[in-house]
């Protein structure tokens, strides 16, 4: 059986693309999820992962490092992982790409936490403009294949490329525009993404360079996390 190596689903927001994928396909996995330690965390996953980073898929002694060589790795093998329409499928693809290589303000402003809710103290431009470009994308791909999913009926690796994208849209309030964020709420109402968010907001493991990451960025309105007793 595939082993899925993951941080804290709290923040984790590359190891929810593989595991929301593999939880919604039916793909069966062992999860093993060790906490981020505090301070840098390459020792840590360094002896599971070669990158020392996190997700890293384990099957029997292969091990697939960096989400989308993950998702690539199990579409050879199991179907359903992009779209079986050609042009859906290319678009699936560039998008996924996109979102793998590029909204690094999105990312540095909002980073995720799924259990927070906070107040931005400014939206900077760049952030704007990626909100701007992920709500282009989500409504093409919607108005283009027919929806609900973005490359047509069926839940693909694009919606889990995104899906951290949806958490981060409940956490800062972002606006994507209507149908996107009509979108963002239907995938957080999946069962596996309900399951991730349940679990995160049980986790008590705190980890400061993420609390401060996102202090940086805003204040706190609400946090709905477990305690540590
Ligand atoms: N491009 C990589 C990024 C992986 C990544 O940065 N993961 C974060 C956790 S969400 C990590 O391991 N951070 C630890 C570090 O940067 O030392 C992927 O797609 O898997």
């Amino acid at each position: 059986m595939y082993e899925l190596l993951i941080a804290n689903k709290n923040y984790s927001s590359w190891s929810l693309r593989p595991w929301l994928l593999m939880r919604t396909l039916g793909i069966p996995f062992a999860e093993r999820q060790i906490p981020f330690p505090s301070g840098p965390s390459y020792e840590t996953y360094r002896p599971f992962s070669p990158t020392g980073r996190v997700p890293c898929l384990h099957d029997g002694d292969i091990a697939v490092w960096d989400s989308l060589a993950i998702v690539e790795y199990l579409a050879e093998r199991h179907p359903g992982v992009w779209p079986a329409d050609p042009v859906a499928r290319a678009w699936a693809r560039s998008a996924s790409a996109e979102m793998h290589s590029s909204f690094q303000d999105l990312r540095n402003t909002c980073g995720m936490s799924c259990g927070v809710r906070v107040r931005l103290r400014e939206r900077p431009a760049g952030l704007l403009r990626d909100i701007k470009r992920v709500g282009e994308l989500w409504q093409e791909g919607l108005d283009r294949f027919g929806g609900p999913f973005l490359a047509g009926a069926a839940f693909s690796a694009v919606d889990a490329f995104f899906a951290p994208v949806t958490f981060r849209a409940l956490i800062f309030d972002l606006d994507f525009g209507n149908r996107a964020n009509a979108y963002a709420e239907m995938i957080r109402a999946l069962p596996a993404m309900r399951e991730w968010y349940d679990a995160a907001l049980a986790e008590t493991w705190r980890e400061v360079g993420h609390e401060d990451e996102i202090r940086a960025s805003g204040d706190y309105i609400a946090d709905y996390r477990a305690v540590a007793q």
